[in-house]
């Protein structure tokens, strides 16, 4: 007998040139959301207004039953209740955190899979302990090479059943931010966010970041389980490609004005026009934004804001002579290590790491 599950062994598709986009992605839309763009204006996303990616169910977890146990290639494993976590050392850390596939659906062809524009993203204070100490703890291996991360969540995706898992090199393991995190906000975490208990690997997309954790395992070879083949860039299918890791420097605008409810065109009035947004980088701090104010045309320097940390985004702002008509808003940010938005991304198969500058369309009139 053919096995039932063959339906859903098909691989990950391209959009053809002119598809719309199909009633899937819009199931999936619905699900995740993303930062409301507005919510630029807060230092710390408001809980509930961080963007949300959950590739399965949200998993229900009794506090009082959940255990994170911590094996593999470690000296003395562990098996710990939410009570013992919270009696280790806790630790801080203000981590913006941003979907690889943010920016996926505008890319052409379009990669069909969450059809994030550009507000996959969202800034939080998490508190936990540091993986650091937890592995300390258990002493690693010297033969270790990734620490494998399991959630509590299951599903399948290209016919492949599994636990939801991330592998991370031990060396950004060790790495002394990485959280092993049980608040948001000085809250517990909220259920759509890991509950109890989640990993936050500052700098790094999303896909890292393994909320219901349940499980922590030392390897000595390369994990080479699915969320880790599926998030690299190919051009085909059948290419090795390159890992996704740490996030591209993106600067987004807080739109200005109001907003067309339909299109979420802005509305400004003519005359002197404060523009403000929040910009950052996995890979080094933010320098320098740019924002132009005639589609790329020409752009000015932004005056950026102070620096909230080396894991959060930056403030800019810059001012604008708004005169009538339609225009186009762009904004652009170079970080520390060379890195600068491209104007038109490099296209991968995943859609993943679109951080082109997508534009804010404006029309200034008169009330
Ligand atoms: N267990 C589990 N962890 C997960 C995911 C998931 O589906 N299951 N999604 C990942 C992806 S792709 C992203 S972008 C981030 C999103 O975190 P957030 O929903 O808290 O914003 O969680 C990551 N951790
Ligand atoms: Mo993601």
């Amino acid at each position: 007998m053919d096995d039932p599950l063959d339906s859903l062994r098909v691989p990950g598709r391209v959009a053809d040139p002119d598809e719309g986009v199909t009633l899937d992605e819009v199931g999936l839309a619905a699900r995740n959301h993303g930062l409301p763009l507005e919510l630029l204006r807060d230092d710390v996303t408001p809980p509930g207004l961080h963007y949300v990616l959950t590739h399965y169910d949200i998993p229900a977890v009794d506090p009082d039953g959940w255990r994170l146990t911590v094996d593999g290639a470690v000296d003395r494993p562990l098996d710990l209740d939410l009570a013992s976590l919270a009696a280790m050392p806790r630790h801080t850390v203000h981590v913006t955190m941003e979907c690889a596939g943010n920016g996926r659906a505008a890319l052409h062809p379009r990669p069909l899979s969450q059809p994030w524009l550009t507000g996959a993203v969202g800034t939080a204070d998490w508190t936990g302990v540091p993986l650091a100490d937890l592995l300390a703890d258990v002493g690693v291996a010297d033969d270790a090479v990734d620490v494998v991360f399991t959630g509590l969540d299951h599903g399948i995706e290209r016919g492949e059943e599994q636990d939801y898992q991330r592998g991370l090199p031990v060396s950004e393991a060790l790495a002394g931010d990485v959280l092993v995190a049980y608040e948001m906000n000085g809250g517990p975490l909220p259920v759509q966010h890991g509950y109890p208990v989640r990993v936050v690997v500052p700098g790094w997309y999303g896909m890292g970041n393994v909320k219901w954790l349940t499980r922590i395992s030392v390897a000595t070879e390369r994990f080479d389980g699915f969320q880790n083949r599926a998030y690299r860039l190919r051009q085909e299918a059948s290419e090795e490609g390159e890992p996704v890791t740490r996030i591209e420097p993106r600067a987004l605008l807080e739109p200005p004005g109001f907003p067309d409810f339909f299109t979420r065109a802005r509305v400004v009035r003519p005359g002197t026009v404060g523009l403000r947004g929040r910009a950052w980088s996995g890979w080094a701090p933010v320098e320098r934004v740019e924002v132009s104010t005639d589609d790329g045309a020409t752009w000015q320097d932004a005056e950026v804001g102070p620096d909230r940390g080396r894991w959060a985004w930056r403030s800019f702002t810059a001012t604008w002579q708004a005169t009538p008509g339609e225009h186009r808003l762009r904004a652009r940010a170079h970080d520390a290590s060379g890195r600068v938005q491209p104007v038109d991304a490099a296209w991968n198969r995943g859609g993943f790491t679109n951080n082109a500058d997508q534009g804010v369309r404006v029309v200034v009139a008169d009330a």
